[in-house]
């Protein structure tokens, strides 16, 4: 058999196993795994040189040409995907949005249009639905699922995306029904609003007041509503960015009681500290998300500890860039002194940069520090993801008849320690939560489909926009309804 190249010596490390043993890959998809695979002058071969090989990353969770609370996304299709290869990400799933009043299709096709022949990884699109009408649910949701849209996330906050909880039901029937994942982003919309008007009357409005506007309370509480309902009909549901002790507890909860209830947690939760919104001036900016960044350094131990138990099914960036400088050098948040006076909190647009990032946090944080295993690394960077949203084992996994999207690590003894900084990485974004950060190690290689796509060694992206395709995405294998006696509440099967 005549493969185009195999990569020798290194160990291949899935959610199940490590194996040292070469790849051989032809037309861009793994053929065979196995000691010592034959070759002749025409291959081409790569020495990982004793590294782990991983496969490539897939992110579920970005946000890119997105534009939210009126600020400019910082990544288009091109800068986006390229930071994600850089950062050994082979597959990006973003988001296509609903306007409420309009349709999801046009929607996902403008979006669409905008990532056509411009990306650098592999893409695909969940649906962002902001008016659940009778004309979504019967028949745009079946439209969605024929172009390969088979996810939806919703919103119990934000004024333009909010759904109500009868409306979060109707979305929950039309999942279940056709097979669609669905992810919530879970917080109390009434808290919130309050919160905010009452800190505003005092004149607490810096960017840190972000966070004192959305407590841990807000997310638990919601978490906890969001479970109730997706157990009142039996559908299964991700708990999008996850960041605190008491919403994890109760998703761990439901998932101990065999509830088909998914969550995601992103680097920022597992790392970062709402210090970082007190930065002098209006650099706390900077670093407002939501959920925001906790304080009780408690939070981040039970983050790490739910990626290490299972009680996160994915590890996505969140990647949601707005740039802290506009074109002319002014600082964004302060540009409109009448919209933004002080520089006031509810005028930041929420969420981070980390597109780049996410991976070489998880393999150094995670383990090199010995916090997780490189199986469990696999798992939360790409295979769970692959399974939840239908890509699986096309992407997220190295077996035969899986793309050849690999990520090669260094050996110990190679191992390039580095300091995260802005100037080194290849987003959009003019700046990165992490500068300053050490971190233990970089991806050497990243290969997409076959072909070297970023070298590590020289940092730089080596493929072109436009190599990357568009994924037609099936259903989630994991596990899905109940389905059972167990799952109806008093017996009632609202579905029949
Ligand atoms: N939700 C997201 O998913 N990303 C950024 C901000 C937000 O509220
Ligand atoms: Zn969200
Ligand atoms: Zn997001």
């Amino acid at each position: 058999f005549q493969f185009d190249l195999v990569v020798k010596n290194g160990t291949v490390v899935t959610a199940a196993d490590q194996v040292a043993c070469d790849i051989g890959i032809k037309d861009g998809v793994i053929v065979c795994l196995g000691k010592d695979l034959p070759h002749d002058s025409n291959c081409q071969i790569i020495d990982a040189e004793g590294g782990y090989i991983t496969p490539g990353g897939v992110d579920s969770h970005v946000h890119i040409g997105q534009s939210a609370s009126g600020a400019r996304s910082a990544d288009n299709w091109t800068t986006g995907t390229r930071g994600a290869i850089s950062g050994g990400t082979t597959t990006v799933i973003a988001f296509a949005v609903q306007a409420k009043g309009k349709q999801v299709m046009p929607a996902v096709e403008a979006y669409y249009d905008l990532a056509k022949d411009q990306t650098h990884t592999d893409y695909s699109f969940h649906a962002i639905i902001s008016d659940p009408t009778q004309d979504v649910v019967k028949n745009e949701i079946p439209k969605m699922i024929e172009f390969g849209v088979t996810s939806v996330k919703i919103y119990m906050t934000y004024p333009l995306l909010k759904l109500n909880d009868r409306q979060v039901l109707d979305i929950l029937c039309a999942a279940r029904r056709t097979g669609v994942t669905t992810m919530v982003h879970a917080e109390n919309a009434d808290i919130i609003d309050w919160m905010t008007e009452n800190l505003i009357e005092r004149g607490m409005v810096e960017p840190w007041h972000h966070g004192t506007s959305r407590p841990p309370l807000v997310e638990t509480e919601a978490t906890n509503r969001a479970i109730c309902l997706s157990e009142v009909v039996d559908a299964p549901m991700l708990i999008v960015h996850v960041s605190s002790k008491e919403a994890t507890a109760h998703i761990r909860k439901a998932q101990t009681r065999g509830l088909p209830i998914y969550s995601e947690t992103c680097p920022h939760y597992a790392l970062l500290t709402a210090e970082k919104m007190q930065a002098p001036g209006f650099e706390g900016a900077k670093c407002v998300c939501a959920p925001p960044l906790r304080s009780d350094p408690q939070e981040r131990e039970v983050i790490w500890e739910g990626l290490a138990n299972g009680t996160f099914t994915v590890f996505s960036s969140d990647h949601a860039p707005t740039n802290y400088y506009d074109a002319q050098g002014k600082q964004l948040g302060l540009k409109d002194p009448v919209k933004n006076p002080r520089g006031h909190f509810k005028h930041i647009p929420n969420g981070l940069p980390g597109v780049c990032t996410r991976t070489p946090l998880l393999w150094s944080e995670g383990v090199l520090k010995g916090r997780i295993s490189p199986q469990k690394f696999v798992e939360l960077n790409s295979t769970n993801a692959a399974k939840l949203y239908g890509l699986y084992p096309k992407k997220g996994t190295i077996a035969p008849g899986s793309d050849a999207d690999l990520v090669i690590w260094r050996p110990e003894k190679a191992r390039k320690a580095l300091t995260i900084k802005q100037t080194d990485l290849h987003h959009g974004a003019d700046y990165t939560p992490y500068e300053g950060m050490e971190i233990q190690d970089w991806p050497k290689l990243v290969l997409l489909r076959g072909k070297i796509a970023y070298d590590g060694e020289t940092n730089t992206v080596l493929n072109k926009a436009g190599e990357g395709q568009y994924l037609k995405r099936g259903f989630s294998t994991l596990p899905g309804p109940r389905g059972n006696s167990a799952a109806w509440i008093n017996g009632f099967n609202p579905h029949e």
